[in-house]
């Protein structure tokens, strides 16, 4: 496809308002009279899907008839967001849209509103797999997403009086959900329990229950592509009592048992992040998901096929594992191959390796997943017998490569001893051909620390593919006045499909006219954020502050503590008269992010951070100059909403602990400024936009490794700085607590002795680079200048630039057709 604007469709407003009249009519039931806002909202989006239909039949058609391979995108988790707005760009209808809904005599504003987000994911890792899936339709790369439709997705989240989070279930499906598609007649069968046989000296599997896995598709539009692709959510369904009793062979009511279970497979996403649970329901789930997915993919690729030749999968689709979570399905293809369509180990081992690749997010080494093979063995017994294979051939093969047995040891993937353990991140390494970190920093301490004895003996294995956020949602729909203004000023929309143009604004910046303008933007998107808080929060934020902000998943190694512990010291400087009225810049900070309901200290700094901001909300000594803000519930509308209406961007975690990042990179694109330590894409963002674009502090990632080395004492830097001293004071001094001095004891005895995550030892640098920003700020076209050229530099972090190295490195393939 060479066009490069959004296909407008020859689809008049007056004619979709017919349409979505129609829908309301033959689908919901109502006139336009007696339809609500929800009703235009779901007719409105049945009317978009059946713009979208003949396209995406021709892409499945072409994919399987055609000889590109496609990706498969093994994911647990797929946040995305709303999807009224994105299918409507996709596919040219988003004027008509407007107008039309005008015509029916309703606010657009209202109807967008009626959609309810789906939180199928807690964080950066789902919303990556995304924007994945929204490039790989962009760039014409056939793709399947496959994941899991969980019934409850990450929790609402509520602060009680006491400002601490309350997890409310989040049941997304309670009203009409127009965009999934449920195929009960491509369903899959998946299996658990029971025992292995050998029957004619064969492997037989007698699995002891089963589960009904049904897909619900998604649409997935590429912009400007005249593809569409699959998303195929799996939902868990029970088999009925007659079938399991047929199945099974059991009584009727053990039988029913695990039936009821069945369906819990599939109803909860599991709200952690980065750290795993190791809960048999979760293994359960990864199963579940690449079970039904793998048939699924045979099923489509070979069509009818008694005996396909499976020789020829991974000339058909390669998998790519979203962390470990999928990584089962590196067993299960062995099965599949082995058990069912008679190939030998060897065969099957070759056909596997080629079919999947790896993909890891995180430097924790906790973090990892690790199961026990006790666990495996109950759940999938098969499936052990297939990964304790796998491990013995792989101990030869590195019998072959080392003699230091020590490290053999060390990679095993199903540890010895009394309670052996499965390495879920050395499966997948040794199991598929490419291994990728998600920053460049991360992958290189990705071979250098955590898989450094891997990355030793498969070093061709590893490689680096950046993150990449989509520009349609962030930038597009997010931001559609700064859209206006690059389009303006580079003369063309082609940016929105060739992110790299964004350069051409880079003379732009030395206009400054054009500088103006973008200063407009933002503060027209302050503006525009300040009235979107009152509505949805009832917060009162002045739009002439500057609005600072820290939006991600709560975690001791992203460091809130440390952008609270210096709120409270620019609060008691302003309260103590240290600095003066004049020298105080406005500013209002911002935090969005939920914490892992069983993570204490995550929950225990949600709280810190929601007293500090009613503590200087309502203290008329500051008021004007410093104000706190923590939106509940931070999700995807909010942060479509918040980033654009940034001005300064926290990336403040410990160097050498956050992956890449992802919301850096929004943020950079929507022309925030960041502060931010030498960590994840940081590092590429700082080099691309310029060093002297970017609030660099903190300790880099050796400086960190040396004083762990040397021992790390918090309590000498509490004592060496005063206004840490005082910061940390007022919090254990009931400052914040209506005098309790006991609440935040965990936290304030953490940060004197342990401070695992050195949020002390970079305060002191953190503080002095405040300096730096405000007298910038005092500069507004400076600041303006370098916000833009933010934006010009950040092409790169398109997810259609990440997909592209992927494409080159990892999958080897391209566009449907080319
Ligand atoms: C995140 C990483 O923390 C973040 O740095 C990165 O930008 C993002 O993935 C996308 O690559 C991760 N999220 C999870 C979630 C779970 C387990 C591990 C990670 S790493 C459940």
């Amino acid at each position: 496809m060479t066009e490069h604007t959004a296909p407008m469709s020859p689809t008049t407003p007056g004619e979709f308002a017919d349409e979505i009249r129609k829908e309301l009519k033959y689908t919901q039931g109502v006139t336009a009279e007696q339809a609500t806002p929800a009703d235009v909202y779901v007719a409105t989006a049945t009317a978009v899907r059946k713009h979208l239909v003949d396209s995406w039949a021709s892409t499945q058609h072409d994919m399987v008839a055609g000889s590109t391979k496609a990706v498969g995108y093994f994911s647990a988790e797929f946040l995305m967001g709303k999807q009224l707005l994105n299918a409507l760009l996709n596919a040219g209808l988003s004027d008509q849209f407007y107008d039309a809904v005008k015509e029916l005599g309703f606010d657009v504003q209202d109807v967008i509103d009626s959609e309810y987000e789906p939180g199928l994911g807690n964080g950066g890792l789902g919303r990556l797999a995304a924007c994945y899936i929204d490039s790989l339709a962009s760039k014409g790369v056939p793709a399947f997403g496959y994941g899991i439709q969980y019934r409850y997705g990450i929790f609402k989240q509520e602060f009680d009086e006491q400002g601490a989070q309350v997890e409310r279930p989040d049941y997304w499906l309670a009203n009409e959900e127009p965009w999934g598609h449920i195929d009960y007649n491509r369903s899959q069968r998946v299996n658990y329990g029971g025992s292995v046989v050998e029957e004619n000296g064969k492997k037989v599997w007698k699995p002891a229950w089963s589960v009904r896995a049904v897909p619900v598709d998604y649409m997935v539009p590429g912009y400007a592509s005249g593809r569409v692709n699959t998303l195929r959510l799996w939902s868990a369904k029970s088999y009925d009592e007659f079938d399991l009793l047929a199945f099974n062979k059991s009584e009727y009511v053990d039988a029913v048992k695990p039936q009821v279970a069945a369906e819990n497979i599939s109803k909860i996403l599991y709200p952690e992040d980065s750290t795993p649970q190791g809960k048999a329901l979760r293994l359960e789930q990864q199963y579940f998901f690449v079970a039904a997915s793998i048939q699924d993919a045979i099923r489509v690729f070979y069509p009818g096929e008694e005996n396909p030749d499976l020789t020829t999968f991974p000339s058909k689709i390669c998998f790519q594992l979203n962390d470990t979570h999928p990584v089962i399905g590196i067993p299960e293809l062995m099965r599949v191959l082995i058990d069912e369509y008679g190939y030998d180990w060897d065969t099957a081992w070759s056909i596997t390796n080629k079919s999947f690749n790896y993909t890891c997010h995180t430097l924790l080494p906790e973090a990892l997943e690790v199961w026990s093979a006790k666990l495996i063995g109950e759940l999938l017994p098969r499936h052990l017998e297939i990964i304790n294979k796998i491990n013995e051939q792989f101990v030869a093969e590195l019998g072959t490569k080392t003699n230091d047995s020590a490290k053999i040891d060390r990679m095993r993937i199903v540890t010895d001893g009394e309670d052996p353990q499965v390495h879920m991140a050395y499966l997948a390494t040794y199991g598929g051909l490419h291994v990728n970190g998600v920053a460049a920093l991360h992958s290189q301490l990705l071979k250098d620390v955590t898989l450094r004895d891997f990355s030793d003996v498969y070093g061709d294995k590893f490689t680096n593919v950046t993150n990449g956020v989509t520009p349609r949602r962030f930038i597009r729909i997010a931001n559609p006045r700064l859209s206006a203004l690059i389009t303006e000023g580079l003369g063309t929309d082609r940016w929105l499909s060739d992110l790299d143009m964004l350069e051409g604004l880079v003379p732009l910046a030395k206009d400054d006219e054009f500088v103006k303008k973008f200063a407009a933007v933002k503060q027209a998107n302050k503006v525009a954020f300040s009235n979107y808080a009152k509505r949805e929060y009832d917060f009162d934020i002045d739009p002439n502050t500057m609005v600072n902000s820290m939006i991600k998943r709560l975690h001791e190694y992203k460091r809130q503590s440390l952008k609270i512990l210096s709120v409270i010291s620019q609060y008691a400087d302003i309260k103590s008269g240290k600095v003066s009225a004049d020298d105080i810049l406005p500013r209002t900070v911002v935090f969005g992010a939920k914490a892992a309901p069983g993570y204490k200290m995550a929950k225990l700094t949600i709280q810190l951070i929601n007293n500090v901001a009613r503590v200087v909300n309502n203290d008329p000594d500051v008021k004007g100059k410093l104000a706190v803000y923590y939106p509940w519930n931070y999700n995807i509308r909010l942060a479509q909403h918040l980033i654009p209406a940034t001005d300064l961007d926290e990336q403040i975690s410990q160097a050498g602990k956050e992956a890449s990042g992802t919301g850096n990179m929004k943020f950079a694109l929507n022309g925030a400024m960041t502060v931010g330590t030498l960590d994840g894409a940081n590092v590429e963002i700082r080099e691309r936009v310029g060093a002297e674009n970017f609030f660099l502090f903190g300790m880099t990632v050796d400086e960190v490794e040396a004083l762990y080395a040397k021992g790390y004492e918090p309590k000498s830097y509490y004592e060496a700085d005063p206004r840490l001293k005082q910061a940390v004071d007022m919090v254990a001094d009931g400052t914040f607590s209506e005098g309790d001095k006991g609440l935040y004891e965990p936290l304030v005895t953490d940060w004197l002795n342990k401070d695992y995550f050195m949020t002390l030892a970079d305060f002191s640098a953190y503080m002095d680079i405040q300096g730096e920003i405000e007298t910038l700020y005092r500069e507004p076209l400076e600041w303006s200048r370098k916000a833009l050229l933010n934006v010009a530099n950040s092409g790169f972090f398109s997810s259609d630039r990440a997909i592209d190295d992927y494409l080159r490195d990892i999958w080897e393939t391209g566009p449907l057709g080319e």
